[in-house]
């Protein structure tokens, strides 16, 4: 099986950190530069979204963290999520994204601290999604290392990396970052 992405996207380190921790490594990761000519002709030739992951299994081509996330939880018999943790990935899924366009945006030239209406909906998103965020994981809901605490986990960290959130006001989640930052899985695919 043959995982494709870069190494710094949250999306793709998830995967690769499920891959560590309950398929034995299992999964080949290709790291690909999304930007240069070669990656995109990848990601043209395999993810019509043009986003990474996406992962090759014989004759399966699986785009999209989530939909992988499924498709190897069936191949390898791990638990499904429940609806809370489907929940709790929508959170994680919603505040990555919008992160994404925010920098996506930022390295085009334009400041996301403008009073526009695009930007005022995603601060307004990402303020409710880590308050909501920080109380989940001050009731512990993340506290077994599955895959929504992995989510949270890069989510977390790539956040950090980027210096796109202050963490300042979230307590719970500086500490559940800190509780997994030297697992060895961690440091080894640490995108700095
Ligand atoms: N829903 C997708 C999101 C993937 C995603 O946004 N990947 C980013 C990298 S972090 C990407 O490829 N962005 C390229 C672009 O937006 O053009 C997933 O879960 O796999």
């Amino acid at each position: 099986m043959d995982l494709y992405g870069s190494t710094t996207s949250p999306f793709v380190r998830r995967t690769r950190l499920l891959s560590s921790a309950y398929l034995d490594d299992g999964l080949v990761f290709h790291d690909i530069d999304i930007f240069d000519q070669q990656g995109r002709e990848l990601l043209s030739q395999h993810n019509p979204t043009l986003k990474v992951p996406f992962l090759l299994d014989g004759e399966h081509n699986i785009y999209d963290s989530r939909v992988i996330f499924r498709y190897l939880a069936k191949k390898f018999d791990l638990n499904e999520l429940n609806w809370q943790q489907e929940n709790q990935l929508t959170l994680i899924d919603a505040a990555s994204d919008s992160l994404v366009e925010i920098l996506l945006l930022m390295r085009s030239g334009i400041d996301p601290s403008q009073n526009a209406l695009f930007f005022n909906l995603q601060r307004e998103r990402l303020g409710k999604l880590f308050a909501v965020l920080e109380q989940q994981v001050e009731r512990g809901e993340y506290n077994d290392w599955y895959y929504p605490a992995i989510c949270l986990y890069c989510l977390i960290d790539w956040a950090m990396f980027r210096e796109l959130v202050d963490f300042s006001p979230y307590p719970s989640m500086r500490a559940f970052h800190q509780q997994y930052a030297s697992r060895d899985d961690i440091t080894r695919t640490d995108p700095r």
